[in-house]
């Protein structure tokens, strides 16, 4: 037997609107807007139980530390963690920007996971996203891997990929499986935006290479019959589609997206019927420009959901963001899809309005990690959600999280303390060990 775990990277206490991510429309449009940090993390939280609560295995990733100081050092600051942080906001303010960034809580980028049926040795294999498009996230990518270390003791956890242009990643965010039963071979499908070796295009970046895609289906070795590569269209990466999980979402036999999604998609069906072959039937839902324009697309964060099966349900759940309810063309898209006979059978709405305003729905707040039933009673039993861990840390949160954060508030030193000591509890809570975080290794 074997299920999809759904692992929440927690909201870490500087969430703020920074503005840092070019060709995310919403990370632009709400630059420099106050944040509530407290109020964030605990939709998260409350997003995270529900689906443990609906039967789901569901665990949490720890945020990383912020302000990431090792990189002031590095770059020729020196004094105590307090001189560097105020040093840092006066001379390199646009630098600290970046380093204050509670980006970790979008676990769709964490890694790209590659469940064990799929693996020719047979092991879950687990590829830390290299995020090496926009500076903030290239951050990421070495706690993240300590953190999947931490949690899947079992699992193979790769180096990042080089963080070079030619080898852009961001993870589970543009990759999605296929499969008829979890526990059975599946067909991954990678979505890259670009040719790693061909020159620059204009318009917005296209943050995934098929350089990148093809060394992480080989690292894990993949079976190449079973793995298909597609190119994610520019139409939708200028309308701000940044990552594929904007336009697109599958689960089990079915793939979910936008007509203007892929750069052809009657080649990306042909390819996944003969990957498929054999195995099962794959259902494509495509949904059509003149019912869902791709603008709307892109403001509602329609794709950007989980598709998930609850137990005891043949139909698919479409766990959608509240934009979706509240902009009329996708709000009649969901009404006429679960009226019909199709593979999805409910869409049910969840508030995460703070992360959304960074452009992350309930799907990029969410790692994939599908699991046989015998790798789950492996998993580090602190990180699995339950009812008890999330009153536990929705303690910790009303305690150490502030409720607001504007931009002036973020040069206040006092605000990296107070993360300090926040996430030094958190390392108790999920029995992290000492040393989980630079801070707590004697070089913040
Ligand atoms: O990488 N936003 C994130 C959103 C990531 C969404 N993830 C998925 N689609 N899977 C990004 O663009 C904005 C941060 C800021 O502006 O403060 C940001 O990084």
């Amino acid at each position: 037997m074997a299920h999809e775990a759904n692992f929440d990277g927690l909201i870490g206490p500087t969430h703020n609107y920074g503005g840092l991510s070019d060709g995310n429309i919403a990370s632009a449009s709400n630059s420099g807007l106050t944040s509530r940090p407290r109020e964030a993390v605990i939709q998260g939280l409350d997003k995270a139980l529900s689906m443990h609560s609906a039967g789901l295995w569901q665990g949490v990733l720890p945020p990383q530390q912020r302000p990431y100081l090792p990189y002031l050092r590095q770059f020729g600051f020196s004094g105590t963690d307090r001189e560097l942080y105020e040093q840092g906001w006066k001379q390199v303010p646009g630098l600290m920007k970046n380093l204050i960034s509670a980006s970790s809580m979008w676990a769709a980028n964490a890694a790209t996971v590659s469940p064990s049926p799929d693996c020719e040795d047979g092991r879950l294999h687990l590829t830390p996203a290299n995020l090496s498009t926009m500076l903030h996230r290239s951050l990421e990518h070495e706690q993240t891997g300590r953190a999947l270390g931490s949690a899947f003791p079992f699992a193979k956890v790769h180096h990042a990929l080089p963080g070079q242009s030619v080898f852009s990643d961001e993870g589970a965010a543009n990759h999605v499986r296929l499969c008829a039963n979890r526990e059975e071979q599946g067909v991954e499908l990678f979505v890259y935006g670009r040719d790693g070796f061909a020159a620059p295009t204009s318009g917005f970046p296209a943050r995934q290479t098929k350089e990148a895609a093809e060394a992480i289906a080989r690292a894990h070795n993949l079976r190449p019959g079973h793995t298909v590569f597609a190119r994610q269209s520019r139409a939708v990466i200028d309308a701000g589609a940044f990552h594929n999980d904007v336009v697109c979402v599958g689960a089990k036999e079915t793939l979910f997206y936008h007509e203007l999604a892929f750069e052809d998609t009657r080649t990306l069906q042909d390819d996944i019927r003969q990957a498929a072959s054999g195995l099962f039937e794959p259902v494509f839902v495509e949904v059509p420009e003149k019912s869902v324009p791709i603008d709307d697309v892109i403001k509602s964060y329609l794709f950007n959901s989980m598709l998930v099966q609850f137990p005891d349900s043949d139909r698919l759940v479409l766990i959608a963001p509240t934009e979706t309810r509240d902009m009329p063309s996708t709000r009649d898209y969901c009404e006429m899809l679960v009226c019909g006979n199709g593979p999805i059978g409910e869409v049910r709405y969840v508030d995460v309005r703070q992360s959304m305003r960074n452009g992350g729905g309930p799907a990029c707040l969410r790692l994939r990690v599908t699991m046989l039933q015998k790798e789950w009673a492996q998993v580090k039993p602190t990180m699995k959600m339950d009812g008890a861990l999330h009153a536990s840390l929705k303690h910790w949160a009303e305690k150490h999280y502030r409720e607001t954060l504007s931009p002036s508030d973020l040069p206040d030193p006092n605000l990296m303390d107070e993360s300090f000591t926040a996430l030094d509890e958190l390392t108790q809570i999920l029995d992290l060990g000492t040393g989980f975080y630079p801070f707590q290794r004697d070089f913040s």
